[in-house]
């Protein structure tokens, strides 16, 4: 009989440890995920970071670029100005909303700016406000493939007049509201140039042509 009960006994003892020990692995592992999800939640809940989804997480796409040999370029005249004032808090007319009010800036004495018409300083006008002024093409720098058809689309949008040429063609004038045409074949790589003479020496751009192998 002793020994009946004693198994029973140890049978009951087994049974209470393997009972215990689901309830207990089936407790941590609620509250573990609880706490996950908690930290996930406060993570992407706080204003500065978004919760994560299908429309926001990086995939990287394939693009196949185009084989045609046809370029074509829109080319825009235009000019950057340093607009200011010799005297200081005056209201920047042609500045962007929020722009600081200048403090006082005085036109450059001595100035090493180049000659060639590239560059303007206005003196200061009767408000005190002078410019300095900077030419330039938009886009400056092309590339294109040896053997390519080039469409240049050159844009009179500032300036009141260009004198332009590409490489070695013909000059033509632009003046403010123009499109003016040029078409080409890069026949062998290289460098072209484009070039305003009235905008000298930083109204110039440069078309690079790869050479075939490179395809
Ligand atoms: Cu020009």
């Amino acid at each position: 009989m002793d020994t009946k009960k004693s198994k029973l006994k140890e049978a009951l003892i087994i049974a209470s440890i393997i009972i215990a020990a689901i309830f207990t692995t089936t407790a941590f592992s609620k509250n573990t995920s609880q706490t996950l999800e908690y930290v996930f939640a406060e993570k992407y809940s706080s204003g500065s970071t978004t919760m994560p989804s299908a429309s926001n997480v990086t995939i990287f796409k394939t693009i196949t670029p185009d084989q045609t040999t046809d370029k074509e370029f829109w080319i825009n005249t235009v000019h950057f100005d340093g607009l200011t004032n010799i005297n200081p808090g005056v209201k920047c007319d042609t500045c962007p909303q929020n722009t600081p009010i200048h403090p006082a800036e005085q036109p450059p004495i001595n100035s090493t700016i180049p000659t060639g018409g590239g560059f303007r300083v206005t003196e200061p006008n009767k408000i005190g406000a002078w410019d300095f002024r900077s030419f330039t093409f938009s886009p400056s720098q092309i590339i294109v493939n040896q053997g390519d058809k080039v469409t240049l689309h050159f844009i009179g949008v500032q300036g009141a007049h260009h004198e332009i040429s590409v490489g070695k063609l013909e000059p033509f004038t632009l003046q403010r509201g123009m499109i003016h045409d040029v078409k080409f074949i890069a026949n062998s790589p290289g460098i072209i140039n484009y070039v305003c003479h009235v905008h000298l020496p930083n109204m110039v751009g440069q078309i690079l042509v790869l050479p075939k192998d490179n395809m």
